[in-house]
Parts: C-alpha cells; sequence; structure tokens
C-alpha cells in the first residue's frame, strides 16, 4: 500500500534574480504530474498555490539580517512560515508532500516542515551547494543560500523561521559544480557530505545516489530536493542559473530510480523557468524523474 500525494504550488521567484521561475508550478502540472502519478497508483491531490508577493509590491531591503544581505526576506520568511505549516500538516496526514517551486529559497519552508515532527535526512541534487550565507553571497539572492539557511548558519541562525533540527551528518550535496570561495570554505566545515560532479565522474550516478541516501539516512525518512540545474543544460535549458557539465538523462533517471519510495517523506522541485526553457522539455524531465523516485521502473 502506498502513501497518498499531494502537491503543494509556490510560484517564488524572490529569491532568484531572473524571473519565470515563479510559472514553475503551472509547468511542472502541464507537463502532466498528476496523470504520471496516478498511472503508478497514487492517490493524489493538489491544494494548488500558496500565496507568494509579487516582486513589484516588495521592497528587497526592507528587512535585511543582523549582518550582511539577503533580498526580500521579509517576503521570503512570511513564505516560508505558511510553507512548514502545508508540509508538516501533509506529513502528520500520512501523505508525501510534493512541493512545486519556485526557487530554490523555498526549500526553507519545505526542509523545516518535513524536520517539525521527525528526525529526517536531506539529499540535495544541484549544480550549486546553495551554502552562501547573507554574510558570504555573492547576489543577495536567498535561493543560493538554503541550504546554509536550514542548517543556521551566519545570521540565518538568528532568525526563528530559518534553522530546522537536521544534523548536518544526515545532509548530503550531489552533482556539485559550481560554488563561491566562502561557500566552499563553509561547506567543508559543515559536516554536510559533498558528491561533486567528480565523483560521479569516478563512481557513477547510482553509486554516488546510493552513498548520498545511506548519509541520509534517518529514522523518519529523507527528503529529496531536486534542483533542476542539477542536470545538464543540454537536458534541463529552462533553469535560471545552468551550469555546463551536469548529469545526463540517463544518470538522473539511474539516481532517481535507486530512491526506496518508501523512505521518501517529501519532495522538493524547484528552479523550473519554463520562459527559458524548450517546450516545456525542462519542466517534464521533473515529472519523469519524479515518476522515477516514486517507483516507476521500465519494466
Ligand atoms: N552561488 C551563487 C549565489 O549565491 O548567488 C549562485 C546560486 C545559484 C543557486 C541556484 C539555485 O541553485
Ligand atoms: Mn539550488
Ligand atoms: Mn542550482
Ligand atoms: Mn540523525
Amino acid at each position: 500500500m502506498t502513501r497518498p500525494i499531494r502537491a503543494i504550488g509556490v510560484p517564488m521567484d524572490l529569491g532568484a534574480d531572473r524571473r519565470g521561475v515563479d510559472m514553475g508550478p503551472s509547468a511542472i502540472r502541464y507537463a502532466g504530474l498528476a496523470d504520471a502519478l496516478t498511472e503508478l497508483g497514487y492517490e493524489y491531490t493538489d491544494i494548488g498555490d500558496l500565496d507568494v508577493t509579487r516582486p513589484e509590491l516588495g521592497d528587497p531591503d526592507s528587512v535585511q539580517p543582523s549582518t550582511g544581505r539577503a533580498k526580500y526576506l521579509a517576503e521570503i520568511r512570511e513564505l516560508c512560515v505558511n510553507l512548514e505549516a502545508t508540509v508538516a500538516e501533509t506529513v502528520a496526514d500520512g501523505t508525501v508532500p510534493i512541493v512545486l517551486g519556485g526557487d530554490h529559497s523555498i526549500a526553507i519552508g519545505s526542509v523545516r516542515g518535513s524536520a517539525r515532527s521527525g528526525d529526517i535526512g536531506v539529499v540535495w541534487f544541484d549544480a550549486h551547494g546553495d551554502f552562501n550565507t547573507p554574510e558570504t553571497t555573492p547576489s543577495g539572492n536567498v535561493h543560493g543560500m538554503p541550504l546554509a539557511a536550514v542548517l543556521g548558519h551566519g545570521s540565518f541562525a538568528t532568525l526563528d523561521w530559518a534553522p530546522a533540527s537536521i544534523d548536518p551528518e544526515n545532509v548530503a550535496l550531489v552533482g556539485i559544480r559550481n560554488l563561491d570561495d566562502a561557500e566552499r570554505e563553509a561547506l567543508r566545515d559543515s559536516g554536510v557530505t559533498v558528491f561533486t560532479m567528480s565523483d560521479i565522474d569516478e563512481r557513477g550516478a547510482t553509486a554516488v545516489t546510493e552513498a548520498a541516501l545511506s548519509v541520509a539516512d534517518a529514522p523518519d525518512g529523507v527528503h529529496v530536493s531536486l534542483d533542476l540545474d542539477w542536470l545538464d543544460p543540454r537536458e534541463a535549458p529552462g533553469v535560471g542559473t545552468p551550469v555546463r557539465g551536469g548529469v545526463t538523462y540517463r544518470e538522473a533517471h539511474a539516481a532517481m530510480e535507486t530512491i526506496d519510495e518508501t523512505k521518501l517523506r517529501s519532495i522538493g522541485l524547484v528552479e523550473v523557468n519554463p520562459i527559458l526553457d524548450d517546450h516545456n522539455q525542462t519542466a517534464e524531465l521533473a515529472v519523469e524523474l519524479t515518476a522515477s523516485a516514486l517507483g516507476k521502473a521500465i519494466l
């Protein structure tokens, strides 16, 4: 018997510089997420989109952390507090939330919600480390900081909505190929396990993902955060911050297939930008990879 699934749309683009990622939830729905998961036998519901402030209505610097810069901090906080409650309720219902982003800043709410009543691990598939803090960020964009935020680094430690109760020893990054210098230093000292693209070159996507899942093996399951820029831009052109040298289509599927769906507590699909996409192929890939993570096999 499989647990039901609930989609939660978060049309957020305040954490990124390039517009269009706010249309990600629509693009992922249009690509057929409901049909793909229903065909797999899941009971699937969609609660629609949470309310997100439009960037035209907010002032990026109206509220700032004690030190450093984090654009639209007040608006991102408001959304993440709401998303955390929605994810926590969904998990408490015995249902698997799939959070449809939106830029990666929303992971602060998703991870906190998932961790609220459990001891969980996190596997974060990404080209980037997302480990800047308001003090180290080169851009001020919160989508470059959410993993540092949930682990309480820098001035995020002083914000009551940012740190989650997650053990960094249960967190793994996979597919990394773009780090800022200070971010690299912070990751080295963090306790987080980082599997770079070089690790995937040497060991293969399956073995690396298995290793990441064993790092994240915690009593109450794993949150999978899937940033579509993890894939090579040839496969996933519809993302705001593409980086050459990512995983291929087959490597991505092989990685997702190694996930044990019975241990999957919650999922985030982020950074899909249909404006920059080619015929919605990045959203379609997000749907296919979710199905692979949830047990779809070729035969
Ligand atoms: N490291 C850069 C920054 O912090 O601005 C770029 C971050 C891009 C983050 C993308 C979504 O994963
Ligand atoms: Mn990311
Ligand atoms: Mn990324
Ligand atoms: Mn633990």
